[in-house]
């Protein structure tokens, strides 16, 4: 872990106990605070108490009169749509308000990297769609590349759990605008900004306090270089604000629509095909078609982030290519989990609306759809107008039956249970098609995550055709 810095004997009050909080309570203690912790869930408290922290109710009067500083959980609004009352005690009581992010930046560089060779970096990821995938992408050719790195963050560990860097090691978070917005320290050496789109408004007031909230990233500390998705005018003003001009290569723009160019570095996908231009020359490119482990268009932008991260990293061309060759995918997104008798099968369970399923659909060709579940509000919507490479659809869920109604125009088959759906999909699956999990549709009704839906969809290809 990360041990904290500047509140040795100090009361940190920590609001929160889940992923992010535990792991914030466990570092003050390891740097000398003493945390002072509180969940509205008695379980979470517990299992604090088991670790031998204090739990204290944050909203009694006076609460606040001995603590140095409240660092709130992510999840745990701190504004809008208002702010939880423990944290409204803290601002009315004017005690500094922070969360994990910003404890990570202030302890994170500690005497003994005087003695390195190569100061430790940290590469941070935030945007709409795709930050996981791009974090999990520069960690994996980080390390298929044998450079030290780890990965925390949005995408499930604390960043706080991570173990305190080694010499010329990169560190890699994923980070939503929930953390970017609150955290008081925001210094990494690279940031990312792949692009925008309408989510989580009731926490940030809106679509320009959203936008504000993962500017923060680029305006606090200002990072050596920022990689800035411009396919959207916002990503265009970042951009636009952070530069001196056309030819300031600490700015580098990404574009999945347009070739870029200029007098400075820019990287930009089209038609299947990465390039990377700098000063005018092409410097690197990449045939994105061939990289199983990144399908379909929405993977573009990721690619281009993390191949533009890994080249401001100093990496070569060739080696991030291989490090794309040899990733496999994030589980339950586009993850292609098993191919036999020339038809490949796809776990995409994280697609559970409408717009995620269409994304997924749109990547591959010849599908054997496996959907359905608890519906989103709107139900199905426009997708089938995204479902022209449908061979069939297999529809699970409790509504089955009311789901495959809306399947206009595509031949459905109403299974109720992923047994039958994928016991149906195997048995019609002919060489060269593809058989994907994407659902469009919540998982509650019959699970309780789209992991466990995901894992279930595995174990059934695996059981029925084998790994691949
Ligand atoms: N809680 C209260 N009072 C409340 C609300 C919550 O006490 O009013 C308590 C809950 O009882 C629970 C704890 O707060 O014990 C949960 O805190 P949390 O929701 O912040 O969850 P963590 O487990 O700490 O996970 C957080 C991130 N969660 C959110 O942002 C909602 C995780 O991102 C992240 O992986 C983790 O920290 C480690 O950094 C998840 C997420 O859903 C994946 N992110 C959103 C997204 O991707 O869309 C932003």
């Amino acid at each position: 872990m990360i041990p904290v810095t500047g509140y040795t004997g100090a009361n940190v009050a920590v609001l929160g106990l889940g992923r992010s909080g535990l792991a914030t309570a466990r570092a003050l203690r390891e740097g000398g605070a003493i945390p002072v912790c509180w969940d509205d869930n008695p379980a979470a408290r517990e299992t604090a108490e088991g670790e031998g922290f204090t739990c204290q109710n944050l909203l009694k009067q006076g609460a606040f009169d001995d603590i140095a500083c409240l660092i709130v959980s992510p999840g745990i609004p701190h504004l809008y749509p208002e702010p939880n009352p423990v944290v409204a005690a803290a601002l009315a009581a004017r005690v500094p308000v922070d969360n994990d992010i910003g404890l990570f930046f202030r302890s994170f560089a500690t005497r003994e990297w005087e003695n390195y060779d190569v100061t430790p970096k940290v590469v941070a990821v935030t945007g709409s769609n795709g930050k996981s995938t791009t974090s999990a992408l520069i960690h994996h050719v980080l390390d298929q590349a044998s450079r030290r790195t780890q990965l925390a963050g949005n995408i499930g560990r604390g960043v706080l759990d991570i173990e305190p860097a080694e010499d010329g090691e990169v560190v890699v978070l994923e980070l939503s605008s929930y953390q970017t917005d609150l955290a008081r320290h925001l210094t990494p050496d690279i940031a990312v900004f792949s692009n925008l789109s309408p989510d989580h408004l009731d926490r940030h007031g809106g679509m320009g306090g959203y936008f504000a909230a993962k500017r923060r990233l680029f305006a606090e500390g200002g990072p050596d270089r920022a990689i800035v998705g411009v396919d959207e005018m916002e990503g265009q003003f970042l951009a636009n604000q952070l530069s001196m001009g056309p030819a300031d290569d600490r700015v580098i723009p990404i574009s999945v629509e347009r070739k870029l160019t200029g007098p400075g570095w820019q990287v930009f996908a089209k038609k299947g095909f990465l390039s990377e231009y700098r000063k005018g020359r092409q410097a690197g490119s990449i045939d994105l078609r061939a990289i199983k482990g990144l399908p379909g268009e929405h993977n573009r932008q990721n690619a281009c982030a993390a191949y533009a991260v890994c080249r401001a990293l100093g990496l070569a061309p060739r080696v991030i290519e291989a490090g794309f060759a040899s990733f496999g995918g994030l589980p339950h997104r586009s993850q292609i989990v098993a191919e036999a008798g020339g038809v490949t099968y796809v776990n995409d369970s994280k697609a559970t609306n409408v717009d995620a399923a269409s994304k997924a659909l749109k990547a591959f060709k010849k599908i054997r759809w496996i959907c359905g579940g608890l519906e989103k509000e709107g139900g199905l919507g426009d997708l089938p107008d995204h479902a022209g490479e449908v061979i069939k659809a297999y529809v699970i869920g409790r509504e089955a039956a009311g789901f495959a109604m809306q399947l206009k125009g595509v031949e459905a088959e109403v299974c109720t249970t992923m047994d039958i759906a994928v016991a149906r999909a195997v048995e019609d699956a002919q060489d060269g098609e593809v058989v994907l999990l994407a659902p469009a549709a919540a998982s509650f009704d019959q699970y309780n995550s789209f992991e466990r839906r995901g894992e279930d969809f595995v174990r059934l290809v695996k059981e029925l055709v084998g790994g691949s």
